[in-house]
């Protein structure tokens, strides 16, 4: 048998089409989960409460739509605990505060988290299921204006109120109230992720926080990852940084250092299923914060672009 190696160009997915996606297809995360406020932590979140964060640019000048696929909680991709009984409201805000309030950067729903204006809000108990949802229309103008994250800015907070059992749903901001059509420029965050992996072995997630120009550290957090698999940074400098990685039920914390070359660009946290025993329905939550202890922004779309340390070879093997 011959080796025969070549070098794999690796380049950057320029598909924005998929932009308002949340979780994004660049991340490869099947669902966002939300718990009721009854549910056991030990089965992958941390607080029953989730907040995404949408930006809409200047040049978007016609209503925009948030949209919830599966708010309901009975669906088949929801995770039951006994009967279905969970309850989870959703409510879109905007307006001064939204972003700008600091409580609403945090990590858990604390202090004035729930600031700005509500603009809509409903709690869906098990209807809507496998079925999209659509929240607005929404004047770009009703968001709250931040330019250091590049628009106006809407909030949006599922929590669950009532019951056991595992809402999974996701979310497209959109130009229409009937469709997938995504916001030109548009871009979704947030503080804390807790999301659904996929069951598959070998299947990697991924999500992607910036790193500003003032970051000289970072300290990331897991919950509840069951031991499943590996869990590391790639950045534009370093192929891999371990992570502390967590068990049933509990977090685990590790700090990283951050070198000069890699301020203002983005990390790839990739989360790799267990290949021999990967865990089934396996929910987690994530964070990353600073050197003072701020939370940094995870966006859908990786700002410049998923990193690629410049010396990646890719050897490849044919027969
Ligand atoms: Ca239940
Ligand atoms: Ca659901
Ligand atoms: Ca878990």
């Amino acid at each position: 048998m011959k080796l025969i190696y070549s070098i794999v160009l690796l380049l950057i997915s320029g598909d924005l089409s998929f932009a308002q996606a949340v979780p994004s297809p660049e991340e490869n995360i099947p669902y966002l989960v939300t718990f009721g406020n009854a549910g056991d932590k030990s089965w992958g979140d941390d607080d029953f409460c989730q907040v995404f964060f949408f930006v809409v640019p200047k040049t978007q000048k016609t209503s925009i739509y948030l949209r919830v696929y599966d708010p309901g909680t009975g669906g088949t991709i929801d995770e039951k605990k006994g009967a279905f009984n969970t309850k989870t409201k959703f409510t879109v805000f905007g307006g001064k505060g939204c972003i700008t309030n600091k409580d609403a950067r945090g990590t858990d729903p604390k202090g004035n988290w729930y600031s700005g204006n509500i603009l809509s809000q409903k709690i869906f108990g098990n209807e809507n299921t496998g079925e999209w949802y659509t929240f607005g229309p929404f004047n770009p103008t009703s968001g709250e204006y931040s330019k250091k994250y590049g628009g106006y800015v809407f909030k949006v907070s599922a929590r669950g109120i009532a019951g056991d059992d595992g809402n999974l749903y996701k979310y497209f901001m959109s130009t229409s109230s009937t469709a997938n059509s995504a916001v030109e420029g548009g871009n979704a965050f947030t503080f804390e992720y807790t999301f659904r992996l996929n069951d598959a072995a070998g299947e990697v997630s991924h999500i992607y926080p910036y790193i500003d120009s003032n970051v000289i550290s970072v300290k990331q957090g897991n919950f509840d990852w069951d031991n499943d698999g590996e869990m590391k940074i790639i950045t534009n400098t370093r192929l891999t940084i371990p992570l502390t990685k967590s068990g049933d039920g509990d977090w685990k914390k590790s700090e990283h250092k951050v070198l000069k070359a890699e301020k203002e660009s983005t990390f790839d946290v990739q989360f790799h299923k267990n290949k021999s025993a990967p865990a089934k329905n396996n929910n987690v939550s994530f964070y990353i914060t600073n050197q003072y202890g701020e939370s940094m922004p995870f966006y859908t779309v990786p700002i410049g672009g998923v990193p690629k340390p410049k010396s990646v070879i890719r050897i490849t093997k044919k027969k």
